[in-house]
């Protein structure tokens, strides 16, 4: 892969929406071939399984559910991200697999072992590894004040979780920065839209193919 893949991760509201939005607009006005998208989704079947997931109501177990995350995540990487990245393309991707482990293995699953190191199995499956991953950090109040203002009125199974669940997800995320610390960039996301989206500059810049 000759590539840069990039990852937003972090709770609902931090702002990774938003500012993988705006890295993809500055990318691709400095002259980068750039590729916009976003879990679960990112291909038609991703976007169905999404669709089931986040809003089918069907009460998969835990496992299943871990599974058809890696299975909408497996379409997305071969179909889209891995040509992508071969090309030498810029891939920019609103959460990936740290949202398995912090949400489902962390949040849902209470960091139970065995469920973590099945999401570690099927992760080592991921021909992909972000070369960067953005971890969006904000107080729950700030984030909750986002998403009561965006107004878009359509609440997915996990944002309706309550807030020890949230809990648990955040913590999740701390643990994999803190395992992964090369990998992973803590954003302090609380500030206006325009200094995130600064930081996040001064980190990718050094980092871009030749455009
Ligand atoms: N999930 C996902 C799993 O459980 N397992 C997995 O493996 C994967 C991949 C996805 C859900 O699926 C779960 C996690 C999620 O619950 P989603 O709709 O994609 O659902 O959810 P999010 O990614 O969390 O999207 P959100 O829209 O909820 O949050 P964002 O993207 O962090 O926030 P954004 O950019 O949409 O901003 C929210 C609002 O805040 C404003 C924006 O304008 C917007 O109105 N805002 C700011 N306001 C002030 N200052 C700033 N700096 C601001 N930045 C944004």
């Amino acid at each position: 892969m000759t590539g840069l893949f990039i990852t937003l991760e972090g709770g609902e509201g931090a702002g990774k929406s938003t500012q993988a939005r705006l890295l993809a607009e500055c990318l691709r006005a400095q002259g980068h071939d750039v590729d916009l998208t976003r879990e679960p989704g990112g291909t038609p079947g991703a976007e169905a399984l999404r669709e089931l997931l986040l809003f089918g109501g069907y009460g998969l177990s835990a496992r299943a559910e871990v599974m058809a995350h890696f299975a909408a995540r497996t379409d997305h990487v071969e179909q889209r991200i891995a040509p992508m990245l071969a090309r030498g393309g810029v891939v920019i991707c609103d959460r990936f697999t740290d949202s398995t482990e912090a949400y489902q293995g962390y949040g849902l699953s209470h960091g139970d072992p065995a469920m973590l190191g099945l999401i570690a199995t099927l992760r080592g499956l991921i021909p992909v590894v972000p070369d960067l991953t953005f971890m969006l950090e904000v107080p729950p109040a700030v984030a909750q004040a986002r998403l009561a203002g965006r107004g878009d009125g359509r609440t997915d199974r996990y944002e309706a979780e309550g807030a020890a669940f949230h809990a648990r997800v955040a913590g999740g995320f701390d643990a994999i920065a803190r395992r992964d610390a090369t990998r992973c960039r803590r954003i302090d996301a609380s500030g206006t839209t325009q200094d995130v989206q600064q930081a996040l500059r001064d980190i990718v810049t050094p980092l871009l193919p030749h455009a």
